[in-house]
């Protein structure tokens, strides 16, 4: 495995010296007008943070280095002709910048089953949790515990020289995203089969381990675990989960530290915790409905609804997006190629014909169509996994990959602590009408 270290070195070496050039020769290039409504509006749209993994345009969605979905579902090795390509892959691309080659992914696959091994304390840790502690609760407290393990810290506290700082980030990172999936699976396990743990099998792929551990063997459900962990593994950023990782990385907290604010971030509800929501929402519905086939005019006042209790509409809108997600879009070919007639699933896509318009009438909705969770507790659900509060914890999985290649670039960069600037209320208003304000 050392050789994909060094590629990484090799590529990542030209852009850190980019980065210091830019740094030396353009920090006073303007970039941006901020305005007041940006910075009202959560910081939308500012240019301010360094990501190559991925990049979000509105309109056509999320790109991996370049690469769409669409383009990610074709080129990226897989381990049969029908299935889907491997995260690990992606990991590679997003990393590295390049398609690998189906030896590379299989390399990096073995890597991490022989990195795997979770330390019995994390398991100890989640133990002593109550069973009615949420499940993104249970994960963020597993990864947390295991930072006894990082490699960066005791290569800091030794006084490893800054320009190295990347190396042990790649350890502990490679290390980290190898024993994720057993802690989400021991988390599922404990909760909804009564702690019958399941132990990895180290011959399958990454995300075929994940399905096996919580008790799923079927190629059916490896095939949707890769799709899901490829479409969710990075979406920019500017993302609650991303930055969050990225800015508690960037005061050198090691990785566990780091993707478990990330993490605790992915858990609210207008982020990750929508994957959740759509599902409890729509079973709010059918309960309130009194069936489980309603017609579009039932659909379509339920949401009416929503709306008027002060209630978003989970799955739908987003912060950057102004079309349809294309990993809804991803999920829906998934769907309309392997599951017919599934009642959940076409009430998803009954609510795709008829939420947007509802969104677009109230006006302010920047964005009417689906976003990712609109689609996948739908397909979990119908392959068995109806336990739709553990949710959250398998984005959770697939995030690992893309914040954290994001934060072994933020380390070979030597990228500074994060530091904004915030002003009291009343600076925005004298700046926007030039007089003295009141609060
Ligand atoms: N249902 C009802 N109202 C919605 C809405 C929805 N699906 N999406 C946006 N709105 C509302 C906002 O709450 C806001 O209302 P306010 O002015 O009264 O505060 C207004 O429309 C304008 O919001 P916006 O600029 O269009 O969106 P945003 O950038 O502020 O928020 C998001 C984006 C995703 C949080 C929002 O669309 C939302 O709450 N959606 C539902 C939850 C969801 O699906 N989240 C998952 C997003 C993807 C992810 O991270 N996993």
């Amino acid at each position: 495995m050392e050789y994909i270290k060094n590629r990484f070195f090799q590529k990542a070496s030209k852009c850190t010296a980019e980065y210091q050039r830019l740094k030396n020769e353009h920090s006073d290039k303007v970039i941006a007008q901020v305005t007041i409504g940006q910075v009202l509006s959560g910081m939308k749209g500012i240019p301010a943070l360094v990501t190559d993994t991925s990049k979000l345009d509105p309109d056509e969605g999320i790109r991996f280095r370049g690469h769409s979905i669409t383009e990610l579902r074709e080129k990226l090795p897989r381990l049969s002709p029908d299935g889907e390509p491997l995260p690990e892959g992606l990991f590679y691309l997003m990393l590295i910048g390049e398609i690998p080659e189906k030896d590379d992914v299989m390399n990096i696959s073995k890597d991490w089953a022989t990195r795997a091994h979770v330390p019995q304390h994390a398991f100890d840790v989640i133990d002593a949790l109550p069973k009615n502690s949420k499940p993104m609760t249970q994960f963020a407290a597993g990864i947390l515990s295991m930072a006894t393990e990082s490699v960066f810290q005791k290569a800091y506290r030794t006084g490893v020289h800054k320009k190295f700082y990347w190396d042990s980030t790649f350890e502990d990172v490679m290390n980290l995203i190898a024993r994720i999936p057993h802690i989400a699976a021991y988390i599922y396990r404990r909760n909804f089969h009564n702690d019958r743990h399941i132990e990895p099998n180290p011959r399958l792929d990454w995300a075929g381990n994940l399905a096996h551990m919580m008790g799923f063997d079927s190629e059916d459900i490896r095939r949707l675990f890769r799709l899901y962990m490829v479409i969710h593994a990075d979406h920019e950023g500017g993302n609650v989960s991303a930055h969050a990782a990225h800015l508690v990385g960037s005061a050198l907290s090691n990785p566990y530290y780091a993707y478990t604010a990330a993490m605790t971030g992915l858990a609210g509800p207008l982020h990750g915790y929508a994957n959740q929501d759509v599902i409890h929402w729509m079973f709010e519905m059918l309960e309130f409905l009194g069936t489980d086939e309603p017609t579009d005019e039932q659909v379509s006042k339920y949401c009416i609804q929503t709306l008027e209790e002060g209630r978003v509409i989970p799955g739908y809108g987003h912060a950057v997006l102004r079309k349809t997600d294309p990993r809804f879009t991803a999920q829906l070919e998934f769907a309309d190629k392997y599951i017919k007639d599934d009642k959940l699933v076409n009430i998803v896509n009954q609510l795709y014909r008829i939420v947007p318009p509802i969104l677009s009438d109230v006006g302010k909705i920047k964005n009417p169509w689906p976003n990712v969770d609109a689609y996948s507790g739908s397909l979990l659900y119908h392959y068995g996994i109806k336990e739709y509060t553990f949710y959250t914890v398998l984005f959770g999985v697939s995030r690992v990959l893309g914040v954290m290649a994001s934060l072994i670039n933020d380390r070979i960069y030597g990228l500074p602590i994060e530091r904004p600037t915030s002003y009291p209320l009343k600076w925005y208003r004298d700046k926007a009408e030039g007089e003295p304000g009141n609060c």
